[in-house]
């Protein structure tokens, strides 16, 4: 994971169960509090410009984004990333709306996708990003 000067700050390590995808994300760096985290459906981190390259959600659908939204959620919506004093965030995330194999909403498809850390919290159900703000941090998902 990256923040906007380029600067390593962590990582995200997703594994393929048999139902879904389990994330263990670990950063530091951040401001306190709580943190918009979603899947982005490219996989392109450019720092210079504001992650805008990531495009937006997985699965994207107008309108249907929040994990307490009752047209959605989309399928690359995840709950916050909780950052503590000392700037660390730690989380495990599982979901089973996306994946690392064939099929719908596959993280790993043609163009990839990425990790995105938002400046502020999601609040699961304001259109279009649960107004979480600009983009602070971002990884690509690729296979080590
Ligand atoms: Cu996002």
């Amino acid at each position: 994971m990256f923040n906007i000067n380029g600067g390593n700050i962590g990582t995200a390590t997703l594994i393929q169960g048999p139902s879904g995808v389990l994330m263990h994300i670990k950063v530091e760096g951040l401001t306190p509090g709580k943190h918009g985290l979603h899947f982005h459906s490219h996989a392109a981190c450019e720092a210079h410009k504001g992650f805008k390259s990531a495009k937006g959600h997985v699965g994207k659908i107008e309108g249907a984004h929040g994990l307490l939204n009752p047209k959605g959620p989309e399928p690359g919506d995840i709950p916050n990333l909780f950052v503590g004093k000392d700037g660390i965030g730690e989380a495990e995330i599982f979901t089973d709306r996306v994946s690392l194999v064939e099929g719908d909403n596959n993280l790993l498809d043609t163009d990839g996708s990425t990790i995105i850390i938002h400046e502020n919290a999601d609040d699961h159900l304001t259109q279009p990003i649960g107004g979480a703000g600009g983009r602070v941090a971002c990884g690509e998902i690729v296979v080590l």
